[in-house]
């Protein structure tokens, strides 16, 4: 048993997937359920994710998510969903109850309700920080808000079971109906049930052209060991990029072992549990000194 998670605030997610691990669960419920409870509060989610994320240029929450199995044909994700406080639950409900894979904007939204989500007006997907910094980005008609993060999450289960998933509000004031890496399989997440999952954070625009996530569980399936299979994804990138500096990126990955790597282009700090340590550790990548 394992968990790994993107940027600090995966802290309280990593945190339940310990404690909902240890009692049995499965991967895929620990990791709906740890994800959703960072999704529907303002507070541990850096305003990027779920309910509290940052609006679109318009004011209006648009949230992205995605879960994916290490099974063959488990993927299931959401894009520019507005209204609902947990899209990964949504996103969960994709993989299990429909014929698709990936729903977006009105769709989605429209699937969510039937299946009992209730859709909220966007003043309760908005909270006083993103409301004050929606104000300031139209008064100065720039982004006062910088950097990219994304709630990633993986989760390897006592039956050697292990999924991903992740969720972003995306760029802050980003175009309506922008979509980022994070619902695109191979891009911002992905996993195989015989070799370990990987999922990204950082600059989605950029992120999605490299498919960095695929590209590193195939490493592992290779035999490289997550870690060397992050920082090769990420040397791949900056030879590809030629000398150009590096967009914002944060690998994490886990294999079925239980072994745990990352990598990034910028300070990327990531929470990390594996079966036998007492509590969940920070580990902080290219630390500024
Ligand atoms: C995205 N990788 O949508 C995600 C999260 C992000 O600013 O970068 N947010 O591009």
């Amino acid at each position: 048993m394992a968990a790994v998670g993107t940027w600090s605030f995966s802290r309280p997610a990593v945190e339940k997937t310990m404690s909902m691990l240890l009692a049995g669960q499965n991967a895929t419920d620990v990791v709906e359920t740890a994800m959703s409870e960072v999704e529907d509060d303002v507070d541990t989610g850096r305003h990027i994710v779920g309910r509290g994320g940052y609006p679109n240029f318009k004011g209006v929450v648009e949230c992205d998510a995605a879960i994916m199995e290490g099974l063959p044909g488990r993927f299931g994700a959401v894009a520019a969903l507005r209204g609902i406080a947990q899209p990964c639950r949504v996103a969960r409900k994709v993989m299990d109850r429909s014929p698709h894979s990936l729903l977006v904007g009105e769709g989605a939204e429209s699937f969510a309700q039937e299946l009992g989500f209730i859709s909220e007006p966007n003043k309760n997907m908005l909270s006083d920080h993103t409301s004050t910094a929606y104000q300031e980005f139209l008064e100065k008609n720039k982004s006062v808000v910088s950097g990219h993060d994304t709630l990633g999450l993986i989760a390897l289960d006592l039956s050697g079971n292990i999924t991903v998933g992740v969720s972003t509000s995306g760029a802050p004031f980003k175009s309506p109906g922008r979509v980022g890496d994070s619902p695109l399989p191979g891009c911002g997440l992905y996993a195989d049930h015989t070799v370990g999952a990987a999922a990204a954070t950082g600059d989605g625009d950029k992120i999605m052209c490299y498919c960095p996530s695929f590209h590193v569980v195939q490493l592992m399936r290779q035999g490289s060991s997550p870690n060397e299979a992050c920082q090769a994804v990420l040397a791949d990138i900056q030879r590809r990029i030629r000398g150009d500096t590096c967009f914002e990126i944060g690998l994490i990955a886990l294999n079925i072992k239980g072994e745990v790597g990352a990598a990034s282009s910028v300070e990327f700090p990531y929470t990390f549990w594996k079966q036998g340590m007492g509590s969940v550790e920070k580990l902080v990548l290219n630390q500024a000194s």
